[in-house]
């Protein structure tokens, strides 16, 4: 009895203590000053103002907690509260995410951003919630199109015969530079500059600002040929550890600041492409325009093999205008 009065008297003064003040770790595989990373650091600075300082973040940028799987793994056990990753790698430990990160799923930027603001987009981050990884999807940023960097020109799939092009950790990927004519080999993104240097590779595939602050141009990768093979969005994901501490009310504002670094994201993203374009150019990287179907045409057995299990979400993406 004596014990049961003094739990409830502990109950009732913990519940009158403000809670806890926390600095949650963000994380990023890109440096200091990269949309991502800036839109992110903005979000915490929100959130510690609109919570007097209870929630504040302070970021890990440029890989300095591990590449995007360990990453992950750490967001999932909590040990980092707040990640924004590729949805490539996300694939492996949330299959349904896979449909956004399909060769040529959305026909262009502008598709892919109708798409992922709209109900598709908010029904693909509740999935992530859902799903038991451990993380909660909290909001979408914008990676641009990917397309491919070699030390020799690539016009065709021919010419990427007996070339090894890193791709992201998802056999989704290897696959799609499979069938792209290369061979399409799975590596974390800190390794490719030296893996371009010692010849472990011929190339690798990404958008204009990772060419250009990972510095893989530096390494040999002068020719940029334009296949814009996959649209991935970037994802934001909170550790469901640290998110199921939050009261409700705490929860909601994460979620509101989330869908407003979505759109900072975006605009800092458009400059961070003309920008970076224009230094790749200038540092003499060769940009290789293409028509895409060629490639469109050439990954049409990866969109069947992993998109007969979305058909109708495809169906429904395709719809979207
Ligand atoms: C970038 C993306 C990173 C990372 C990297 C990679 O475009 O923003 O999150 O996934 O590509 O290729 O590993």
């Amino acid at each position: 009895m004596i014990i049961r009065r003094t739990l409830i008297a502990l109950a009732i003064t913990m519940a009158a203590l403000p809670a806890l003040a926390q600095t949650m770790k963000a994380a990023d595989v890109h440096p200091p000053g990269y949309p991502t990373v800036v839109a992110v650091e903005n979000m915490g600075k929100k959130l510690d103002a609109a919570t007097q300082g209870r929630i504040k973040f302070q970021m890990f940028p440029g890989s300095v907690l591990g590449d995007e799987k360990a990453m992950i793994e750490q967001t999932q056990v909590g040990a980092i509260q707040i990640l924004r990753t590729s949805l490539g790698p996300i694939g492996p430990v949330t299959p349904e995410v896979n449909v956004f990160n399909m060769p040529f799923v959305f026909r262009n930027i502008a598709h892919m951003r109708a798409v992922i603001d709209g109900p598709i987009g908010q029904e693909l981050l509740d999935k992530v919630s859902a799903s038991p990884n451990k993380l909660i999807g909290l909001a979408w940023m914008d990676g641009g199109s990917r397309s491919l960097y070699t030390k020799k020109p690539v016009r065709s799939p021919a010419d990427l015969k007996g070339q090894k092009i890193r791709m992201m950790g998802n056999p989704l990927f290897v696959d799609t530079m499979n069938a792209m004519g290369g061979n399409g080999i799975s590596m974390g993104y800190g390794e490719v500059f030296t893996a371009l240097q010692t010849g472990v590779i011929d190339g690798a595939e990404n958008n204009p600002p990772s060419l250009y602050t990972a510095n893989h141009f530096k390494a040999g990768a002068k020719y940029y040929t334009q296949t814009n093979h996959l649209i991935i969005p970037e994802i934001l994901v909170m550790s469901k550890v640290t998110y199921d501490k939050l009261s409700p009310a705490d929860q909601a504002l994460v979620k509101k600041f989330a869908r407003e670094a979505q759109f900072e994201q975006r605009k800092l993203w458009d400059a961070a492409v003309a920008d970076y374009t224009a230094k790749l150019k200038a540092e003499g990287v060769e940009f290789i325009e293409m028509d895409n179907k060629v490639w469109y045409d050439a990954t049409a057995p990866v969109r069947a093999k992993y998109g007969a299990q979305y058909a109708d979400l495809m169906a429904r993406i395709d719809a979207v205008k």
